[in-house]
C-alpha cells in the first residue's frame, strides 16, 4: 500500500449471511449502500476494473449477503441492496437487521459510499439511509450513479436538486458512471484519503 491502491489485486474475500460471522478488521475498509439495482455492484467492478468479480444482474435485489472484497490491503463490501418492491416483509426485515447490525458493529469504517440513481429524486430509503449515516458521524460520499443516462446539462440540474433534498455538503457528492468511467478516479481519490 502505497500513495494510491493497485485496484488490479482485487479479489473476492467472503459472503456473510449474519454481520456476527463477520471477522473483526483486519484493514481499512469502504462500504457501498443504496437501492437495489442503483449500481453497487457495477462500480465495485468498474473501480477494480473487472467486469464481472462483483456480481451483476438484470434481476434487482439478487445481493442478499454481505459480500467482501480485498485489493491492496483494503476491503470493500458489497451490502445488499434496499427497497426492492417484490420483496417479503420477511425478506426486508432481515435487510434492516443486517444493516443495522453492520453499522452498530466496531469495524473500520473508513469510508461509506451511498449511492442513489441521478435521474430520479431521492426515495424514502435513501433519505433514512444518508440521515442516519450523517446522524452516527461515518465518513461519508454520495455517488450519483448512470450518470451515461442523462445529458450534461440534465446531470449538473439533477445533481443541484439531489444535493439540497439530500441536505449533504456539496463536495460529497460525486456524479459517476460505471459505464463510461465518469467519477470513478475522483471516487477513487476519496477512497486513498480514508484508506491510506
Ligand atoms: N447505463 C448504466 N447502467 C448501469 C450503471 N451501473 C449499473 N448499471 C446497470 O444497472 C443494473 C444494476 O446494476 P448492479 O450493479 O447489479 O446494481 P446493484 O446496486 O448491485 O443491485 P443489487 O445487487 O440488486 O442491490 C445492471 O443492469 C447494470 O448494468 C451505469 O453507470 N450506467
Ligand atoms: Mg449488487
Amino acid at each position: 500500500m502505497a500513495d494510491s491502491i493497485n485496484y488490479q489485486l482485487a479479489k473476492f474475500v467472503a459472503s456473510y449471511g449474519k454481520v456476527s460471522q463477520i471477522p473483526e478488521s483486519t484493514c481499512p475498509e469502504v462500504s457501498f449502500v443504496g437501492r437495489s439495482n442503483v449500481g453497487k455492484s457495477s462500480i465495485m467492478n468498474k473501480l477494480f476494473g473487472r467486469k464481472n468479480l462483483v456480481k451483476v444482474s438484470s434481476t434487482p435485489g439478487k445481493t442478499s449477503n454481505i459480500n467482501f472484497f480485498e485489493a491492496d490491503d483494503v476491503h470493500f463490501v458489497d451490502l445488499p441492496g434496499y427497497g426492492f418492491a417484490r420483496r417479503s416483509k420477511a425478506e426486508r426485515d432481515r435487510w434492516a437487521e443486517l444493516i443495522g447490525d453492520f453499522f452498530d458493529s466496531d469495524r473500520s469504517f473508513n469510508l461509506v459510499v451511498s449511492l442513489v440513481d441521478i435521474r430520479h429524486d431521492p426515495s424514502k430509503l435513501d433519505h433514512d439511509m444518508i440521515d442516519y449515516l450523517q446522524g452516527n458521524e461515518f465518513n461519508f460520499i454520495v455517488c450519483l450513479t448512470k450518470a451515461d443516462k442523462l445529458s450534461r446539462t440534465q446531470q449538473a440540474r439533477q445533481a443541484a436538486a439531489i444535493k439540497k433534498q439530500l441536505n449533504v455538503p456539496a463536495e460529497n457528492v460525486i456524479i459517476t458512471s460505471s459505464q463510461t468511467g465518469t467519477g470513478i478516479d475522483e471516487l477513487k481519490r476519496r477512497i486513498a484519503e480514508a484508506c491510506l
